[in-house]
């Protein structure tokens, strides 16, 4: 097998190189603000500087008079215009009854999401008005000339915090700010487990807030064209079929007369899912002067205002018996959704969190309560990961601490709970899920044989000698990916969650294949080219792939939930299915011969038994196109399009060591091994597989030792900027060790599962094992995240003084 064959000989599987990155590494790719329209004008906003403020009065009367100013649009403009103007989040979406998992919360607090904070701003950065002008600084200096009169309220933070009686409530209908209080699983169950246990062990934690960073901040350019009356906006969107539906809704503006276009997207991670009001605000200002206006987001705005993730306060505790084998688990949990219930933010704590919970593990008895609080703070939703870093932060931790309290090799413990290969596919759990297909322990033994994992164990132990402190920390999870179905009753938030393919074989024998799903850096032109290509039998070079637009690509959903491999790219194989049916009818009318005849190999139609005489996919779309030749009947052409909507998602895993040495002096934590190995079934790129990988790992490092959104007792961002919040660069993060096993899912005809998440969910339980591990002799138990090396030095203190 060479890098340009995959495993069959083919091109599906192959190691490709990205078609894409010559463009993207060259600065040739088109970002949405590389992109210019005549007459277009710019649009800044108006941010509350508060936590948490009653807006008295806006008054825009000097911005107005400005002479480059062309519009300046405030709550009241909002408020006497006919808009809807608030944001959707899906929990307004999905009636309840329909609620896309049986054990969603029963009842939610959904208030309104306006697009311009009327009397009160909810969080810091929240728009209260917006400017447009004829260029961006004027635009941006004309903000400070609207006076806005604020009276500051008291303001939260803490999700736990939020709902004590004392907090103050952002909303009248919610007094302790609770926006759903969730529970799921067997309670009974559980205290039995509790009773019976030879051992319990139990962790209070704080997952903190992250806040994601793509190089590319949001960017829009709405154009209203009065004569069509089309709405173009390019913006920078992981799912643009999603977008064009939730600002049909808020604008009250026909979906089919918007267009979404997402140009070259410079990475998403989660933030560009959402629905937001600056999109919004940039179109409704194009729609009011009738010319394009282009809104770029400035890093500290994209720090106040786009969601934040994780957010969690947890006390958690398990039950044992004393052979280390898992009998109940229960987790009572505070998440912070933020001033407003963003886009998906009751689905992360609950269906990617809480159901997620048991992890790989065979967990018997579990009871999980999420309190989803309101908090003055943006808005938390999907982010790389999204819930499952924190549900397996909190049971690996616990089966850490169990291991040294039982005097278990941390490997060993989790061998005895991994839910065993022969109870796949589709093994139930605890969490209500259905997990497809597994082999767990197989990443573990690989990962420990590429760590050398007995070697550093003994090693570990003579180096204590030398005052030196070597940890070894494990961590192995599953995760949710390949969301689908879009029908309720499994997780999946609507409108949709299926994923459509057009392939059009054009006259010459060429294929352009169309995509409803949009990446921002994850490759998908090479590998649904890859897809296509296969399975059509044609050469790769051959095939391009569209994307990121609603006029081209009929419907979509998007890249999010590592799904479009899974959904997409099944898709993408079901409309070639379909070609290369039609292809045989026209390849049997050409010879003469019975369909059943007929052969379809490696691009070439024959007779069953005289290969010497056939004829090639690329002749046979000519001839479809020419419409000469083809049976009677026949409809020229030879297109094809699939809505492709799976039974079920598919679950992913792997196992992460992680190998660190630490200074107990100064808590500064050094690299010595980092091994990841992953199981995400079939591949169709192992180099993109791999990519994604190394990519997941930085993500999830990042808040394992330097990463935190802080707030301060005002609700104010102190972490506002690039200054103040320590993303790792490339010097801090080790050489990863990288590989995969291959356990195909039963759900898909491909046998994939997604892998754009993998890396970052067990990244920082990794870390902190390690961490912890290696300061055993201190008595440290627990180190919180991220492990900066004040943190570190100060668990050393206090375990010291145990
Ligand atoms: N792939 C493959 N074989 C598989 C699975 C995936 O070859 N079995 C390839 C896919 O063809 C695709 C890539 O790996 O090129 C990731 O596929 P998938 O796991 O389906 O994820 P999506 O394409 O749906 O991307 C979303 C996912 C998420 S949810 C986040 S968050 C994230 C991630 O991708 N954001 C990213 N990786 C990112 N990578 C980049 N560069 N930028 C982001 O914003
Ligand atoms: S957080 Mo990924 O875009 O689902």
């Amino acid at each position: 097998m060479t890098d340009d064959e995959g495993p069959d000989g083919g091109v599906l599987g192959a190691a490709l190189d990205r078609r894409e990155d010559p463009s993207l590494l060259t600065g040739e790719a088109k970002y949405t603000d590389d992109i210019t329209h005549d007459g277009m004008l710019h649009m800044s906003v108006v941010r509350c500087p508060y936590g948490h403020a009653k807006v008295e009065r806006v008054d825009a009367s000097e911005a107005e008079a400005h002479e480059d100013v062309e519009l300046v649009l405030t709550p009241e403009d909002l408020a006497e215009s006919d808009l809807p103007g608030t944001l959707e989040s899906i929990g307004m979406m999905v009636p309840k009854e329909n609620w896309p998992m049986e054990a969603g919360p029963a009842e939610m607090f959904l208030p309104d999401y306006p697009l311009l904070a009327g009397d009160r701003a909810l969080h810091q950065g929240h728009p209260v008005a917006v400017v447009v002008a004829t260029d961006r600084y004027v635009a941006n200096d004309a903000t400070e000339l609207v006076d806005v009169e604020y009276e500051r309220l008291d303001a939260v933070a803490n999700p736990a915090e939020a709902t004590e009686d004392d907090a103050p409530a952002l909303y009248e209908g919610a007094p302790d700010n609770v926006i759903f209080d969730w529970e799921l699983g067997d309670p009974e169950a559980v205290d039995e487990a509790f009773e019976s246990a030879d051992h319990t062990v139990d962790i209070e934690l704080e997952h903190p807030r992250v806040i994601p960073d793509a190089i590319e901040p949001r960017a829009t350019i709405a154009d209203f064209d009065p004569l069509t009356e089309k709405l173009t906006v390019e913006m920078t969107s992981q799912n643009p079929h999603h977008h064009r539906l939730w600002l049909s809704n808020t604008l009250d503006y026909p979906e089919h007369k918007i267009r979404i276009v997402a140009p070259e997207v410079g990475g998403g991670f989660g933030v560009k899912i959402h629905h937001y009001p600056e999109e919004a605000l940039t179109s409704w200002c194009s729609m009011e002067l009738e010319r394009p206006v282009k809104w770029v987001q400035k890093r500290s705005e994209a720090h106040m205002t786009d969601a934040h993730a994780r957010g969690h306060v947890t006390e958690a505790s398990m039950a044992l018996d004393d052979d280390g084998t898992i009998l109940g688990l229960q987790a009572d949990t505070h998440a912070a959704l933020g001033a407003y219930v963003s886009t998906h933010a009751p689905l992360i704590p609950t269906g990617s969190y809480g159901m997620m919970l048991p992890g790989p593990f065979d967990v018997p008895a579990m009871r999980v309560n999420v309190i989803g609080t309101f908090t003055n703070t943006s808005p938390v939703d999907a982010y790389r990961g999204a819930g499952q870093p924190e549900a397996t932060f909190v049971i690996q931790r616990l089966l850490e601490m169990a291991a040294r309290d039982l005097d278990i090799d941390s490997a060993e413990i989790r061998r005895r709970n991994f839910i065993p290969p022969e109870e796949f596919p589709y093994a139930e759990t605890v969490g209500n899920m259905v997990y497809d297909s597994g082999d767990y322990e197989k990443t573990l033994e690989k990962a420990l044989e590429i760590a050398d994992y007995d070697q550093y164990r003994q090693r570990q132990k003579e180096l204590r000698d030398e005052d030196r402190y070597v940890g070894i920390g494990i961590a192995s999870f599953v995760e949710l990916t390949g969301l689908g179905p879009s029908k309720p009753g499994v997780p999946g938030p609507l409108p949709t969650f299926h994923e459509s393919s057009l392939i059009r074989f054009h006259p010459s024998g060429t294929v352009t294949a169309y995509s409803g799903t949009a990446d921002q850096g994850q490759g998908h032109k090479t590998a649904f080219a890859q897809v296509v290509a296969e399975e059509l039998g044609v050469p790769y070079e051959d095939v391009e792939v569209i994307q990121g637009d609603t006029d081209q690509v009929p419907q979509g959903t998007g890249a999010f939930a590592s799904r479009s491999a899974v959904v997409g790219g099944n898709a993408m194989a079901k409309s070639a299915e379909k070609i290369v049916e039609k292809a045989t009818k026209i390849a049997a009318h050409q010879f003469e011969a019975d369909e059943d005849d007929v052969v379809f190999e490696d691009g070439e139609f024959s007779i069953k038994g005289a290969p010497e005489r056939s004829i090639s996919m690329a002749e046979i779309a000519h001839e479809a196109h020419q419409a000469n030749a083809i049976p009677d009947g026949m409809e020229p052409g030879l297109d094809a399009t699939t809505f492709f909507d799976p039974d079920a998602p598919t679950i992913p895993f792997g196992s992460q060591v992680c190998i660190v040495e630490v200074d107990p002096e100064s808590g500064e934590i050094d690299f010595l091994e980092y091994v990841a190995v992953d199981d995400c079934g079939e591949q169709i790129n192992p180099q993109i597989v791999k990519g994604q990988i190394h990519g997941g790992i930085a993500q999830g490092l990042g808040p394992a030792l330097f990463e935190e959104g802080k707030y301060d007792d005002n609700a104010s961002l102190v972490s506002g900027t690039l200054m103040d919040y320590a993303l790792p660069k490339a010097n801090q993060l080790p050489d990863y060790d990288v590989e995969c096993t291959v356990t195909p899912s039963p759900t898909n005809e491909l046998g994939l599962k997604g892998i754009g998440e993998a890396g970052t969910i067990p990244a920082p339980t990794a870390l902190v094992n390690a961490v912890v591990d290696a300061l055993e002799p201190f008595g440290v138990d627990h180190v919180e995240l991220p492990a900066t090396p004040e943190k570190v030095w100060r668990a050393v203190e206090k375990g010291g003084e145990q």
